[in-house]
């Protein structure tokens, strides 16, 4: 069932399901996407680095074939292993987080039951292309990670994550000087393509180069946390 749907970024934060049996808020469920490399990993890891000693998170990953995003996860201890689960897709990683979600639905459904509760799960589709977005019944909002060394006209290009995503992660600026992206044009033509949705850059080879998404993360989480105790 196709759930997901490219207009859908204005709706409302607050799902049906956002309420856990006893009444109280479910962990606020975060998507990940972007094109393959573009850094979606590092940008969980480091998330997860700068937001784990006041929240208590999970991951949840999608990988075609394999589990190795989740792998990198754990050799780098970003989180005890119980609080990372990998779906492995088998299939175009789009189809997973957007078409059929029961896997991934199974998997946050089975952390929050685990290690719960939970106030943050973030689920990092599998690399794929810029039509990939997150089914609104899999996660409450969704960030959308594309990279200097991509090419500095893929804002430009558009596409549903490009324009829809509630956050969009230009990363690697590190890179820009060598491959020749422009990064002032990469910013206009995103607000072009935006409008007033939020566009982010980030370097995660620099210390806290995750703040400006940990940043929008926290607000996020204040906003459905107070939208729950209203
Ligand atoms: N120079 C630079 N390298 C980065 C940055 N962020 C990530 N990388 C590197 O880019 C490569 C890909 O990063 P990942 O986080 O694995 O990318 P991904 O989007 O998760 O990749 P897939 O899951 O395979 O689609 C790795 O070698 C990272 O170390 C950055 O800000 N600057
Ligand atoms: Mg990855």
């Amino acid at each position: 069932m196709h759930l997901g749907h490219p207009h859908d970024h204005a709706a409302p934060a607050v799902s049906a399901d956002a309420t856990r049996p006893d009444g109280s808020r479910r962990a606020l469920r975060i998507g990940l996407g972007g094109p393959v490399g573009s850094g979606k990993t590092a940008t969980v890891a480091a998330l997860c680095r700068a937001l784990r000693d006041r929240l208590s998170l999970a991951v949840v990953t999608n990988d075609i074939y394999t589990r190795e995003d989740a792998e990198f996860l754990l050799r780098h201890a970003v989180l005890p292993p119980e609080r990372i689960a990998a779906v492995e897709t088998g299939a175009c990683p789009h189809t997973a987080i957007r078409d059929d979600i029961s896997a991934n639905l199974e998997a946050v459904e089975d952390l929050e039951e685990a290690v719960g509760p939970l106030d943050l799960i973030l689920v990092e589709s599998g690399g794929d292309n810029l039509t990939a977005t997150f089914s609104r019944g899999l996660v409450d909002a969704q960030v959308f990670v594309i990279d200097v060394a991509g090419g500095d006209d893929i804002p430009r290009k558009g596409g549903p994550g490009v324009t829809t995503a509630d956050l969009l992660v230009v990363n690697k600026t590190d890179l820009a000087p060598y491959v020749g992206s422009d990064l002032d044009r990469m910013a206009r033509d995103a607000r072009e393509q935006r409008g007033d949705l939020p566009v982010v850059f980030t370097s995660l080879t620099g210390e806290d180069g995750v703040a400006p998404v940990a940043d929008w993360v926290r607000e996020r989480l204040a906003a459905w946390t107070s939208a729950g105790a209203a």
